[in-house]
């Protein structure tokens, strides 16, 4: 069996034992694939939950770019947890779509986090010519790159966006799986970082909206509600740029780009009260509340294409 990981954050290697415990449990819904490795020389893995019909369209979860956003990454496991073992009882709008799900895009990150610095957000990366270490994978992404001098060009800082795009090969990994993805019908990504109870969606790096932006402020506004229904928690749905801070080089707006139009950041719980430090009791049921996020993003995929 695997360990309960529920009740207390996990280590990277009890996350990844999770993913092998789902894949080796569930082999005909569950695959596996490590996507490439960190800078450590970690696996970076996806797990794919999939009926095998072949006209299911995809979505793509991602979490754990940021290292101290620890809720994020229980999230995606959470919604594997959910999804694997109760697949028969999701909704049809569940049950037609590939999952694809990478729980931990920055292994080194949290890693450390975990050990030594409870809130550091970079991988651990070493740049030449400073004793500063670590990238932020949130903006090393190829669109608008260090465009608007909103990310940081010093390897000290929290932001720092890398020496290039794609310089980190947690980025690189990420986009070259998101290119193959595309090619197997993903029309929708969440990428998971906390906090502030935010959904939020492109562009990040420019003031003006996206050519997508009524589908992606009405469905924004569906996940919402769904998590406004489901236990009368509130979260705001909004255009980045203003709803937040402008970010450069950032997944999302990469991933828009890209082709996949349907691109989200949502920001758990929650407004600061225990901010990156949420407590583990709460694990499973803002995992759930993701969970419900996600499942309407699922059926409203399925009107707009
Ligand atoms: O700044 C980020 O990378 C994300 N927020 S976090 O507090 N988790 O670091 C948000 C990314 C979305 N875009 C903008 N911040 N504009
Ligand atoms: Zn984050």
């Amino acid at each position: 069996g695997h360990r309960m990981i529920w009740h207390k954050y996990p280590t990277v290697e009890v996350v990844q034992e999770y993913m092998n415990y789902l894949t080796r449990n569930y082999p005909s819904l569950c695959k596996q694939e490590v996507i490439g490795k960190s800078d450590e020389n970690n696996a970076i893995k996806m797990l794919t939950i999939s009926n095998g019909n072949p006209k299911n369209k995809g979505i793509l979860l991602v979490s754990g770019s940021h290292a101290r956003e620890w809720i994020a990454i229980t999230s995606a496991l959470v919604i594997l947890h959910v999804i694997v073992s109760q697949f028969d009882k999701q909704p049809e709008y569940v049950r037609n779509k590939d999952w694809h799900v990478i729980p931990l895009l920055n292994p080194d990150g949290y890693r450390y986090s975990y050990i030594h610095d409870r809130f550091w957000r970079k991988n651990r990366k070493n740049i030449s010519n400073t004793h500063c270490k670590g990238v932020d994978i949130n903006r090393n992404f190829g669109t608008d790159w260090y465009v608007t001098g909103v990310s940081e060009d010093n390897p000290c800082k929290e932001l720092y966006g890398g020496p290039h795009p794609f310089s980190e090969p947690e980025s690189i990994a990420l986009r070259i799986t998101v290119e193959r993805l595309i090619r197997r019908r993903v029309v929708a990504m969440v990428d998971f970082h906390s906090f502030g109870q935010l959904i939020l969606y492109p562009w990040c790096a420019r003031s003006y909206p996206s050519r997508d932006d009524r589908v992606l402020n009405a469905t924004a506004g569906q996940m919402r509600a769904a998590i406004l229904e489901y236990k009368g928690r509130y979260y705001t749905a909004g255009r980045t740029y203003d709803a937040i801070y402008p970010a450069t080089g950032v997944i999302i707006d990469w991933v828009h780009s890209s082709g996949i139009r349907h691109s989200y950041v949502i920001e758990g719980r929650d407004r600061g009260d225990h901010g990156f430090l949420m407590p583990p009791a709460y694990i499973m049921e803002a995992g759930q509340e993701m969970l419900i996020a996600v499942t309407r993003l699922a059926r409203e995929i399925d009107k707009d294409f």
